[in-house]
């Protein structure tokens, strides 16, 4: 599974290669996933989840991983921690749940939830409050309840794995925490998606609410729940209720703003697709969806066999919110909060991004020279500059700027910018390092390019930036550069 931290860096859990026993390697990503490291040992084994502790607090950056006692590294020891960005994972400790996800309340209070493995209709959330602590071996405390039926297995509609993960998720707005999983009901259903709530961190649940609104009979598995920044409920199935074949099913949602109290209508989002088709190796599709929710909707990653067989998915579910104001961007274009100026459907303020590459070489300062960006890149708001760090004091360097990224060798360093795409546009200043070896350069976004060419900058264009410097005192060609920066601009 795929998970990022609250600067950007991506985590890639994934069973590992030859490792046997559902051994888990992760990988990670510094760069939005163009390059990726070397993988790391995180012990692990089967329906494994990992959570990136996402608070803000002094916890920020945790990663947590839980995974079945029935097949894994370590018998009963199915959590690690890893304290110091994925560079290295604890050795692992008990914790009771399986099949479950885990969530992290605001304080860094962190719940792994699941079921017994011992009794598959006593479901379990269990609490850590030093998890947060990297001096301290997390400990846990540990609820258990009923949730309304047994955790389905080897049922008609995934006959060969699990009918879904057990959801566990924290509302950011009040601390409560929710529960959620597709179980064979006690009563005459075969297959229900119940939920549950705790307002006292955990302790103490409430009784089980059905989800799905409709007459028994159908199945509705894969239950999969998040809960956005405002304190919806989100929530996603499949369901055969309009099929009556176990094996034939569409996707359905449902959510609450009232904590679980009421859902909204169920309703279907995606064509019906057969569960049967193209089983890999095992008769099943496994094992589990993941939901992340914002503000107007939810992405959802998902398994489905729309091309006749299995197949991982992602589906936008709702508009999207792309400046975070907590509208839909078509509502924000509509009632003119954004503009739309090239009438493609995002506003225009969320199509100028900035993205660093490339690697540059040490200088005579001891350090790789970085360029780096400040202020708006908005051409109409005319407030960007930037910035160069890490080269030799007091030599004059100039910024330049191209279409496409490159890695070649030039000077004593690399040019990182494709020469031939269409060519290198030199900004017209040329500017001096200070004592400390920094520097910086206000964009005049009206000022033609000094080379000839299509080299100005416009809003939705998107170009490369490098600084180039003179460094008497470092190699043979006395010159060096920075790494890159891809800015796109907008209007
Ligand atoms: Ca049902
Ligand atoms: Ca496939
Ligand atoms: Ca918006
Ligand atoms: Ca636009």
């Amino acid at each position: 599974m795929l998970e990022a931290d609250s600067h950007g860096t991506f985590y890639y859990n994934s069973l590992a290669v030859g490792g046997g026993n559902f051994l888990t390697d992760v990988f990670r990503s510094r760069d939005g996933g163009r390059t990726w490291d070397a993988p790391v040992a995180a012990f692990g084994g089967d329906k494994a989840w990992m959570l990136v502790d996402k608070t803000g607090g002094p916890s920020d950056g945790h990663l947590y991983n839980a995974w079945s006692s029935f097949a894994g590294c370590c018998g009963p020891n199915t959590f690690t921690r890893s304290t110091d960005g994925g560079a290295t994972y604890e050795t692992p400790v008990p914790v009771q749940p399986i099949f479950g996800t885990l969530a992290t309340a605001l304080d860094g209070t962190l719940y792994v939830g699941g079921v017994d493995p011992t009794d598959f209709t006593r479901f379990l959330v269990a609490r850590s409050t030093n998890a947060r602590d990297p001096l301290a071996t997390p400990t846990f405390t540990t609820a258990s309840f009923p949730l309304g039926g047994s955790l389905a297995f080897q049922e008609p509609p995934n006959p060969g794995g699990l009918g879904g993960q057990i959801h566990v998720a924290v509302n950011p707005c009040n601390d409560e925490v929710y529960i959620l999983a597709s179980l064979v009901s006690f009563g005459a259903d075969p297959l229900d998606v119940f939920f549950a709530r705790s307002s006292d961190g955990g302790a103490t649940w409430s009784p089980p609410i059905r989800v799905n609104d409709d007459a028994i009979g159908a199945y509705q598995w894969f239950g999969t729940m998040s809960v956005a920044p405002n304190g919806r409920i989100d929530v996603v199935w499949n369901d055969t209720r309009n099929t009556g074949q176990a094996n034939l099913c569409e996707l359905f949602r449902s959510s609450s703003i009232d904590g679980g109290l009421t859902w909204s209508p169920n309703e279907a989002i995606s064509p019906v697709w057969d569960s049967y088709l193209g089983w890999p190796n095992q008769d099943k599709v496994g094992d589990y969806y993941q939901l992340i929710s914002d503000q107007v909707g939810a992405h959802l990653a998902w398994a489905s066999t729309f091309n006749g067989e299995q197949d991982v998915y992602y589906t936008r579910i709702g508009d999207y919110d792309c400046n975070g104001n907590g509208t839909g961007d078509a509502t924000d274009i509509a009632g003119g909060t954004s503009l739309d100026t090239n009438t493609n459907g995002i506003p225009d303020e969320c199509e100028c991004f900035a993205s660093r590459y490339c690697t540059s070489t040490v200088n005579s300062s001891g350090q790789a020279a970085r360029i780096d960006h400040f202020g708006s890149l908005s051409v109409g708001a005319a407030g960007l500059t930037l910035l160069g760090s890490g080269c030799p004091a007091g030599q004059f360097g100039i910024f330049f700027d191209g279409g496409g990224r490159d890695q070649t060798p030039l000077g004593d360093g690399f040019l990182c910018v494709d020469a031939s795409s269409p060519s290198l546009f030199r900004l017209p200043t040329i500017v001096q390092t200070d004592g400390s070896g920094n520097t910086a350069l206000a964009i005049d976004f009206t000022a033609p390019p000094v080379d000839a060419g299509p080299g100005q900058i416009t809003a939705f264009s998107t170009w490369n930036f490098q600084l180039w410097f003179r460094d008497p005192q470092g190699g043979p060609t006395r010159t060096n550069l920075s790494d890159a920066i891809e800015l796109t601009f907008c209007p």
